[in-house]
């Protein structure tokens, strides 16, 4: 008789590290057949596009898109698909973050941003690129056989992006940096920020697998719970990273937080009262996967790595 052990003795074991880099690697390509370019008048902008989607990134969203859908038994092609259509709006609110008007970087993924390597004006054509061809890409077939699937990826994408959404997100914290509106930021208004700004679209991340395999209000409602814990977190560990991180190991430059004097769960927390917070919400996070068996363990195991990251 086989030896029945425990369930984890008996799991595979688990590479976060090459499973990461395998999507990486297929969403890029994916990215670069998305965005093919073109040899006509128009050509500049398309370069920029791919000259900041094809950077590379850590591909997160994907990660999370393309293994969340993997527990429906959607189509592995086409939640790649629809994880490229999510990087290309991510990426265009880097190259909009970066620009003049918001956050005015020189780096991003360890290259000149977009408007240095270009100028301004391509950089917000090519952001503006970025963020209509996701949807051209979504409402396509490829993305899903089923119109009202498709039609809920786009409209739960848009608002996840737009002004309820990501967009909110960024006017609210441009805000409070410019003084404008006079607001105050204490944890509960900061939380909210960054839901918004940061977690809204790595909730759509999660979210976009459970509507793609149609699954369970209750699954979906898990995914759901995850998705929101872990963005939290991430953001969390992000300011962590502006505080601790090296622009080499990160790729942007590290520091802008506390220079610009900026309220950040670092300042409201301190740096173990921030660390210790996003630990409690990537636990939180992975204990809303308790319904699935060994075959949620790649998102068990993301969920650890967001918060103990190093880029
Ligand atoms: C311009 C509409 C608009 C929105 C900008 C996302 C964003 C909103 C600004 C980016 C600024 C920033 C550093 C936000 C903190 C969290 C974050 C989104 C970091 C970048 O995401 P990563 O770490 O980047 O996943 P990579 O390069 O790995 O994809």
């Amino acid at each position: 008789m086989p030896d029945s052990g425990t369930a984890s003795e008996t799991r595979p074991a688990l590479d976060l590290s090459a499973a990461m880099a395998e999507t990486a690697t297929a969403v890029t390509e994916r990215l670069s057949e998305l965005l093919p370019a073109p040899d006509t008048a128009e050509s500049r902008v398309i370069e920029a596009m791919r000259y900041s989607a094809l950077a590379g990134g850590k591909r997160l969203r994907p990660f999370l898109l393309v293994h969340s859908a993997a527990l429906f038994h959607v189509s592995p092609s086409a939640a790649l698909t629809v994880a490229a259509a999510l990087e290309m709006i991510h990426t265009y609110s880097l190259v909009h973050d970066d620009l003049p008007a918001m956050d005015d970087d020189d780096l991003r993924r360890g290259r000149p941003t977009c408007h240095r390597q270009f100028d301004e004006a391509t950089a917000v054509l090519a952001g503006d690129g970025l963020l209509t061809r996701a949807f051209e890409v979504l409402a396509d077939p490829v993305a899903h056989a089923d119109p009202a699937v498709r039609c809920e990826l786009v409209r739960e994408l848009a608002e996840a992006a737009g002004a309820r959404g990501m967009v909110g997100g960024q006017m609210v914290d441009l805000m409070v940096e410019r003084g404008i509106g006079d607001l105050s930021m204490d944890v509960a208004a900061i939380t909210r920020m960054h839901q918004l700004k940061t977690g809204r679209l790595i909730l759509f991340a999660c979210l976009a697998g459970p509507i793609m395999g149609k699954a369970s209000a209750k699954m979906r409602a898990c995914l759901h719970a995850y998705g929101r814990d872990l963005g939290l977190a991430f953001q969390i560990a992000d300011d962590v990273l502006d505080e601790t991180g090296s622009a080499q190991d990160l790729g942007k430059t590290p520091g802008k937080d506390a220079a610009s004097g900026k309220t950040t769960f670092v300042t409201l927390l301190g740096l173990d009262g921030a660390r210790d917070r996003a630990r409690m919400l990537s636990d939180q996070a992975v204990n809303h996967l308790d319904v699935f068996g060994p075959e949620a363990d790649m998102l068990r195991a993301v969920a650890r790595y967001v918060v103990e990251r190093d880029r």
